[in-house]
């Protein structure tokens, strides 16, 4: 094969064509988030939750070495459930490529990728971030610094609480990534209402963002992303206690077997499914189709903004 560019869906190439609301979403949470069988279940959740806010879903994945942007239902179905899907992020793409590989993007690759394919908003979990032994193992998301780069909004629920939220909020001030909290001046952390954190802006409508979304267009300076940090109301949060002890439980057996790298995130979240019997699997759909919801409004509202320029 020799013909890489990117494949997109009929409903998707479509809407982008007409000026219609996207919404991109990514497929590492679905083949490496998610437990089996529940993650196709919640795929097809997902982009049912962008329909109904009135966009188009574009789940964004490599399907045989073929980058698509909009997954029909049997890719979705493929990466969802085939063994071997390799969490792609965004030095991967051209490897995988050429390779043929089936593989899921991560929030970094996904946001490259829709940036490229002139989409400006993506909802997601929880963003990757600086890991709690950064100091000595250096690890740190490709998130980060892909979304220095790229002009894309992110919808959110903070970053992953097994992170060092701390340090992954100064590392995207030092990256000049623009953090607003959606109706909250605290930072979320993802399964927990809030990290601890204040945040400097605050936004309160879809409109809102969209109008973040001109300005930076307008003004021309600023081209790196916006994260939307949307938090779960608290009494939908998982209950904090059940939270901190799963997390230390979580973190001493990722020392005993040894997990690094580009493993530790979904060691970690595995962790938390099968420990909390399942709690924190419906808190994680929670967050997502509630961010699924309000990146639909949002890419609504910058639609109609476009229409009127
Ligand atoms: N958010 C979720 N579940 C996930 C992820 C995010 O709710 O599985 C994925 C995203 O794809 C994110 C990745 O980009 O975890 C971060 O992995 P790492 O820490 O290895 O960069
Ligand atoms: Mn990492």
């Amino acid at each position: 094969m020799t013909n890489f560019h990117i494949r997109y869906g009929a409903e998707v190439a479509e809407a982008l064509r007409a000026g219609h609301p996207v919404v991109a979403l990514e497929s590492t949470i679905v083949s490496h988030g998610l437990p089996r069988p529940d993650n196709l279940h919640v795929a097809r959740q997902i982009e049912r939750a962008v329909r109904d806010a009135g966009a188009v879903p574009a789940t964004i994945g490599m399907v045989g070495g073929r980058l698509v942007v909009g997954l029909d239902d049997a890719e979705l179905t493929r990466l969802a459930t085939v063994d071997g899907v390799a969490k792609l992020s965004v030095r991967d793409l051209a490897v995988a490529a050429a390779t043929g590989a089936d593989g899921a993007t991560t929030v970094a690759a996904t946001s490259a990728v829709a940036a490229a394919a002139g989409i400006g908003v993506f909802a997601t979990g929880g963003l990757g971030g600086v890991h709690r032994e950064a100091a000595q193992t250096f690890d740190e998301s490709a998130d980060l610094m892909t979304l220095a780069r790229t002009p894309i909004a992110v919808v959110c629920a903070g970053v992953k609480s097994i992170l060092d939220v701390g340090a992954t909020l100064e590392r995207l001030e030092t990256l000049g990534v623009g953090v607003v909290g959606y109706r909250t001046r605290r930072f979320p952390g993802f399964y927990l209402t809030d990290a601890g954190f204040d945040l400097d802006w605050s936004v309160d409508s879809p409109e809102q963002v969209a109008d973040v979304l001109v300005a930076r267009e307008q003004h021309g300076v600023h081209r790196g992303g916006l994260i939307v940090a949307h938090p779960l109301p608290v009494d939908e949060q998982l209950d904090p206690a059940l939270h901190d002890r799963t997390l230390t439980e979580g973190l001493a057996l990722l020392e005993r077997d040894g997990v690094t790298g580009k493993a530790v995130t979904p060691y970690l979240l595995a962790h938390f499914h099968s420990a909390t019997q399942g709690a924190s699997l419906a808190v994680n759909v929670r967050i997502i189709l509630r961010n699924a919801d309000l990146a639909a409004r949002i890419a609504v509202a910058a639609a109609a903004r476009r229409a009127a320029a």
